[in-house]
């Protein structure tokens, strides 16, 4: 509905001449303009809508919510309205309509042959003639997604969930390029500055193939796409969801259950297929690992982490990174990187965090890679890949939700600590650890950690979720995934930039590298290929400088 300027209005002298105030449709009350449309064809469309019900009023007033035209444009109707009424401040002869739906005859026409008033979508409404300027700023939008802004809440989120189904459903088909084209095409639309409300509007737009331009318009225009609507009906893709929803299952293993007929979780534990360690943590906490991990836990993860690192490597730096870092309140995991400011003595920390840790049971499940980075003079041997070398730790935290007694005041108490660094820059966290357990020593060095809880909304629904698995009632913990990363000091501004995501950002990013700058970059470095040579940084901002981009931050990287 078009809000229009709001002025003192006489709504008593609203009837028409027809005084025909009955409708079946209440709150739908029709102006058919005249202008271009011709008195006589008013009068007989008039009479149709009338025989059929609607409420169809001859004078304008303030209780017309439709005013429907015929070969105008919005423009015209607005210029037409204000002069009717005197909305741009003139003084006008008429009662102007509060709010009003600015229709073309289409939206009539068809409401004639439903037989009642059809549900108002993009292409019923009047068309605004593109202002002058509006193809400028169209064609101005840059192809790469490293070079625009893209923060995490954005105008077109409709047609972004439809094209992030379809990439989805290319990814679990294994169709990279047709997933990446999907991705690209929804991050453009994220970047956007206002809601796309018809196609014309994409005229001139980078980065929309042909495949996406056809679901945008879909959608614009129906209001789904029927591709999606097949899709996510799917039994396929519903089956792929579900079974690489399990740590530890990709693509091709969840395929080839589903041609062996495994469609659920469920499926795969009555088939007795022999599943390897990560797989059968996967299953165990289903459940609880596709439950969206909190902001105010992956704050709890991050001081057990702080605790863990700091016990054997003091002074070493934690920083959370991935989508927590882009400013998402929730996540599918927790992801951390460690450093310390004197290169050398980050190696072999991970197996030293993993065995604290594992004393102390906070891990249900770990699997721990050793660094395997060396720095080629030539050069990188390798294409520029998302897969890095680095000493990495994926895993399964068991966090504590008890939400009784103790464990609200140390809740509080967490939420009261530091918050972890996720703005920008290379920023490392330090919370001031409390020790909550009163079965602790205060002055402990390690106090228990399983003292350290979130109060919120997950132990209800972690508790419900256990009522439909193996569990029985409710308890106290739940389990999370978190990626552990170290990364040697001189490489942490690389790794920080190739941790914080999204992952289309980053792929951006490295194509940039390649296509326009003759560069690799990586998670560890950034090689110049036509000057030989690496070059250093010390912040994600000197690196975006090398690059020749401008620096874009964080909160911004969401594509
Ligand atoms: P989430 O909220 O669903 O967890 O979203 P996210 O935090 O953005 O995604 P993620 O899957 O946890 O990955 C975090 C970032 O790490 C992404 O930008 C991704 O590209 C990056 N990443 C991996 N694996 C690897 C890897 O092996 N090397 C590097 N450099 N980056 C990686 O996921
Ligand atoms: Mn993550």
């Amino acid at each position: 509905m078009v809000p229009l300027k709001r002025r003192k209005v006489n709504c008593s002298v609203t009837s028409d001449s027809s005084g025909d105030r009955t409708s079946k449709f209440p709150g739908v009350v029709i102006y058919l303009l005249e202008r271009k449309m011709g008195a006589s064809r008013r009068a007989f469309l008039t009479r149709l809508g009338r025989g059929k019900g609607f409420n169809i009023e001859y004078s304008l007033s303030c209780s017309i919510t439709h005013i429907v035209s015929e070969n105008n444009s919005g423009e015209e109707v607005r210029t037409w309205l204000d002069l009717q009424t005197g909305g741009q401040g003139g003084e006008g002869r008429t009662a102007r309509p509060v709010s009003v739906h600015l229709l073309d005859i289409v939206w009539y026409t068809e409401s004639m042959h439903a037989g009642i008033p059809v549900i108002i979508l993009d292409r019923h409404r009047l068309q605004e003639r593109e202002k002058p300027g509006l193809e400028l700023a169209v064609v101005s939008v840059p192809s790469y997604a490293c070079q625009r802004h893209t923060p995490l809440l954005h105008h077109n989120i409709t047609l972004t969930d439809a094209l992030s189904i379809l990439a989805e459903n290319a990814e679990l088909g294994e169709n990279e390029g047709r997933g990446v084209a999907f991705r690209r095409a929804a991050a453009l639309l994220k970047s956007l500055p206002q809601e796309v409300r018809g196609a014309e509007q994409l005229r001139g737009l980078p980065c929309l193939g042909e495949h996406s331009l056809r679901v945008i318009k879909e959608v614009l225009e129906d209001g789904v796409s029927h591709e999606v609507e097949t899709t996510t009906h799917s039994e396929q893709f519903k089956a792929m969801k579900a079974l690489t929803g399990i740590f530890g299952v990709g693509a091709k293993t969840a395929d080839r259950w589903f041609k062996e007929g495994i469609h659920t979780p469920s499926d795969l534990q009555r088939s007795g297929h022999t599943l390897n360690r990560a797989q059968r943590a996967g299953l165990q906490y289903y459940d609880e690992l596709n439950l969206p991990v909190t902001k105010s836990e992956a704050v709890a993860i991050g001081q057990i982490v702080e605790r863990a690192v700091h016990a054997v490597l003091p002074g070493a730096e934690i920083t959370l990174i991935g989508g927590f870092r882009r400013g998402k309140q929730t996540g599918h995991d927790v992801d951390f990187l460690i450093t310390h400011p004197d290169e050398g003595r980050e190696e072999g920390l991970m197996p030293k965090v993993v065995s604290w840790l594992e004393a102390q049971g906070f891990l249900l499940y770990q699997k721990t890679t050793g660094n395997s980075y060396l720095e080629n003079k030539e050069g990188p041997v390798r294409p520029a890949s998302n897969m890095d070398r680095f000493e990495r730790c994926f895993s399964i935290f068991r966090l504590s939700t008890d939400n009784e007694g103790r464990e609200i005041q140390t809740g509080r108490e967490i939420q009261t600590g530091r918050e972890i660094q996720t703005g920008d820059g290379p920023q490392t966290y330090s919370p001031t650890l409390t020790n909550t357990d009163p079965h602790t020593h205060s002055d402990s060095p390690h106090p228990l950690p399983q003292t350290l809880v979130v109060v919120g909304d997950h132990a209800q629904k972690v508790s419900w979720v256990l009522g439909h698995s193996q569990c029985s009632g409710p308890r106290s913990w739940r389990a999370v995934r978190v990626d552990l990363v170290v990364s040697p000091y001189s490489q942490f501004p690389f790794a920080l930039l190739g941790w914080t995501g999204s992952k289309l950002f980053e792929r951006e990013l490295r194509r940039w590298a390649v296509h326009e700058k003759a560069m690799t970059l990586s998670s560890h470095a950034l090689y110049d290929r036509k000057r030989t040579l690496y070059l250093r940084a010390s912040s994600e901002e000197e690196i975006f400088a090398h690059l020749g981009l401008e620096y874009i931050p964080p909160c911004d990287r969401n594509a």
